[in-house]
């Protein structure tokens, strides 16, 4: 990347790094969003966006970090199209595509090989100064920028807390057991077992899970620097009667949530 392009990157990410597309084109996740990928894909550009605010914040939360801030495809895709009209300018021959969550590119893997920090075994990436507690999103290019990290990508230490204390039991096998996860739980539209209800009320988390990343030690030390979007719209409770629309669980519907905040016995 020239020197213009990482002031462009440097101004709108806190934290970006770039791999080559050759890297994750063998291991792309099936995805309705795979056809944006530009024909002649060269570089993936990374970005981490840190989302959580001081501890003190989630003293009385009933949902998990990522879901007490606004909805993150929406103020990351913002920040990715901003970085992607003023890099044009500079490239105006080179294709780009933004892609954030909903994105073939298996990013917690793309952004270790950016050089963006480590692989955690409770399968997230650990940024050196926000931790875990960062989300992700990239620009898939043809432009060819040397990839900052040609290195395998490095993993964490290994300490076994984030499986020991998965309420769910789905860390530490051969592969991630998703559907126990009570993250995807807690967003699932199916009828709950009784034990699924059980799971969200011993955790008293309306939507997602953090307890792998509250136990990382690498977490520790972590940095509180959330994006000013984050900071300006974030709600420590889920409470139906307020205008959710900008929430991460809207496109889930009310149904949802509802069915959590009985469970846990929060405000409907
Ligand atoms: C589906 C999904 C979920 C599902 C399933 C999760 C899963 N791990 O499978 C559920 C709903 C459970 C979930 C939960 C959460 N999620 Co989620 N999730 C995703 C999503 C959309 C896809 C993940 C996926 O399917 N991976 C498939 C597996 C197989 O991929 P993988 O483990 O990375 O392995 C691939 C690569 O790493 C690669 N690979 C690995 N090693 C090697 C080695 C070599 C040599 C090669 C070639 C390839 C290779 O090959 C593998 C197969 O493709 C990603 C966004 C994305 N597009 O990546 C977000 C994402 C991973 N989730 C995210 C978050 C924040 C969460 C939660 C923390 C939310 C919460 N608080 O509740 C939890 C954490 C749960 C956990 N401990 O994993 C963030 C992670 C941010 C971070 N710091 O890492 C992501 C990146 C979204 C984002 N844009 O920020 N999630
Ligand atoms: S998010 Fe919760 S349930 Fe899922 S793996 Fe982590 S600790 Fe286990
Ligand atoms: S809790 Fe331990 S094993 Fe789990 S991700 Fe953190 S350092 Fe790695």
């Amino acid at each position: 990347m020239n020197v213009e392009g990482k002031k462009i990157l440097d101004g709108i990410f806190p934290a970006w790094g770039v791999c080559d597309f050759a890297a994750v084109s063998d291991c792309l996740l099936p995805c309705k969003a795979a056809k944006d990928i530009p024909r002649h894909a060269a570089s993936i550009i990374v970005a981490v966006f840190p989302y959580s605010m001081p501890d003190e914040k989630y003293k009385n939360t009933d949902l998990a970090r990522f879901a007490a801030v606004p909805d993150y495809h929406h103020v990351i895709n913002i920040r990715l199209e901003k970085a992607v009209n003023e890099l044009k300018n500079i490239f105006p021959h080179e294709d780009f595509a933004c892609f954030t969550d909903n994105s073939p590119v298996p990013e917690v893997y793309a952004a270790a090989l950016a050089g963006l920090g480590v692989l955690g075994l409770n399968n997230l990436l650990i940024h050196p100064v926000y931790g875990s507690w960062v989300l992700i999103g990239e620009i898939v290019t043809t432009l060819k920028i040397s990839a900052d990290c040609k290195a395998k990508p490095l993993y964490c230490d290994l300490c076994g807390l984030c499986v020991n204390n998965c309420p769910a039991d789905a860390l530490g096998k051969a592969v991630f057991e998703k559907n126990t996860c009570l993250s995807h739980v807690t967003q699932s539209k199916k009828t709950l077992s009784p034990e699924q209800e059980r799971l969200i009320e011993r955790a008293g988390c309306a939507w997602g899970c953090d307890i792998c990343q509250l136990v990382c030690p690498m977490n520790a030390g972590a940095v509180s620097r959330p994006l000013k979007e984050f900071e300006t719209g974030f709600r420590s409770r889920a409470d139906l009667s307020e205008d959710n629309s900008d929430r991460v669980w809207a496109w889930r519907g009310d149904e949802v949530m509802g069915r959590n905040l009985r469970i846990i016995g929060g405000k409907e």
